[in-house]
C-alpha cells in the first residue's frame, strides 16, 4: 500500500473502531432488557473491561466493509459487527484462563481473570457469547427474518464446535494436553480457530446484502485467504516481535514447542505464502471492481500488522 492509501485505510479502521466502541458500550450497559431480570454489576463490569478500550476491531471492520460492497446501511452492519466482536472478546477471555493458555497480559493490560478472578472471567465470557446471539437477531439488522436467521446460523457455525471452539480443541490436543501430541494439521487448526470468525466477517456482508452465489463465493474465498494470512502474520510476530509491541507475551509458540506455519514453512516460506494469499484475495475480489478496494487494503493491513 502507498503511504496515502495506508493513512486513508487507518482512518477508516479507526472510525469503525470508534463506532464499535460506542455501540458496545451501549449494548454492554447495566440497563435491563425486556425478559431479563437484572444485570449484576460485577459481570457487566468484567464484560466491559474485556470488550472496551482496546483491540483493532478488525472483525467488525470486515463486516462493515463487506456490507458496504452491497450498500447495506452502516448501522445494521455495525450491529452485526458488534455481535461478532462479542464472540471474539469472549474467546480471548476464555483462551487466557489458567486451564487454557494461562496468560497474564492481553491488549497491554492484565487479563480478565488476573484483574478479577477465574469464575468472573468464565461468566463474563459466557455472557458475551450469549449476548452476541441476542444482538445478531435484532430487527434493526435486517427487515427480513430469513436474512437474520441465515446470519445467526452462520455466526453459530463459525463460533461453535465446527468452527472456533473446535479449532481451540484441536490446538490444545496438538500441544499434547490430552495424551500423545500426534501430527498437527496447522492449516485445519487455523481455518477453525482464527479463520472461521474472520471468514464470517467477510460473508456477513454477502448475507446482509443478499449477494448472488458468485458474490458470496468471492467473499468466502477472500475471507479464507485473509484468515490464513492473519494467522501466518500472527505466527511471524510470535518469533519476530516483542511483548511491548504485541501487548501480550512473544515467543509463546516456541515455548510450547508448537507446530505453526513458521515452523512448517520457515520464515521466508511463511512470508512468501502471505504474498500468495494476498494475490489470491485480490483475485477473489476482482468481481467487485473498485468496490473491493477497502477489503483489499484490509488484507494488506492484516498481513503487515505489528500487533
Ligand atoms: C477459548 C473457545 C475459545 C476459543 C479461543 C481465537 C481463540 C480461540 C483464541 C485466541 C488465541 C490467540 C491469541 C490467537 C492468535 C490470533 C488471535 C485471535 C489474535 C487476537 O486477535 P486480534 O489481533 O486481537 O484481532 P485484537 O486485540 O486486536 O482484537
Amino acid at each position: 500500500m502507498t503511504g496515502t492509501a495506508l493513512t486513508d485505510f487507518a482512518k477508516q479502521l479507526d472510525k469503525t473502531a470508534e463506532d464499535t466502541e460506542a455501540l458496545l458500550s451501549q449494548l454492554l450497559s447495566d440497563a435491563v432488557l425486556p425478559d431479563e431480570i437484572a444485570r449484576p454489576k460485577r459481570v457487566v463490569d468484567a464484560m466491559r473491561y474485556s470488550s472496551l478500550g482496546g483491540g483493532k476491531r478488525l472483525r467488525p471492520f470486515l463486516v462493515v466493509e463487506s456490507a458496504a460492497v452491497f450498500s447495506v446501511p452502516r448501522e445494521a452492519a455495525l450491529l452485526a459487527g458488534a455481535a461478532l466482536e462479542c464472540i471474539h472478546c469472549y474467546s480471548l477471555i476464555h483462551d487466557d484462563l489458567p486451564a487454557m493458555d494461562n496468560s497474564d497480559l492481553r491488549r497491554g493490560r492484565p487479563t480478565l481473570h488476573k484483574a478479577y478472578d477465574d469464575a468472573t472471567a468464565i461468566l463474563a465470557g459466557d455472557a458475551l457469547l450469549t449476548i452476541a446471539f441476542d444482538i445478531i437477531t435484532r430487527d434493526e439488522i435486517h427487515r427480513e427474518p430469513a436474512v437474520r436467521l441465515a446470519l445467526t446460523r452462520a455466526l453459530a457455525r463459525a463460533s461453535g464446535v465446527g468452527g472456533m471452539v473446535g479449532g481451540q480443541m484441536l490446538d490444545l490436543a496438538g500441544e499434547g494436553r490430552f495424551g500423545d501430541r500426534g501430527p498437527v494439521d496447522v492449516a485445519r487448526v487455523q481455518q477453525m480457530k482464527t479463520g472461521a470468525l474472520l471468514r464470517f466477517g467477510c460473508i456477513a456482508g454477502a448475507i446482509l446484502g443478499q449477494a448472488s452465489e458468485a458474490e458470496y463465493k468471492a467473499l468466502d474465498d477472500f475471507g479464507r485467504a485473509l484468515g490464513e494470512a492473519f494467522q501466518i502474520a500472527d505466527d511471524l510476530l510470535d518469533v519476530e516481535s516483542d511483548a511491548a509491541t504485541l501487548g501480550k507475551p512473544a515467543g509463546a509458540d516456541a515455548e510450547l514447542g508448537k507446530t505453526t506455519f513458521v515452523t512448517q514453512l520457515g520464515i521466508e516460506g511463511a512470508k512468501q505464502r502471505v504474498r500468495d494469499l494476498l494475490a489470491r484475495g485480490d483475485a477473489a475480489l476482482s468481481i467487485f471492481g473498485a468496490k473491493g478496494e477497502v477489503l483489499r487494503a484490509a488484507a494488506r493491513f492484516v498481513a503487515e500488522r505489528k500487533n
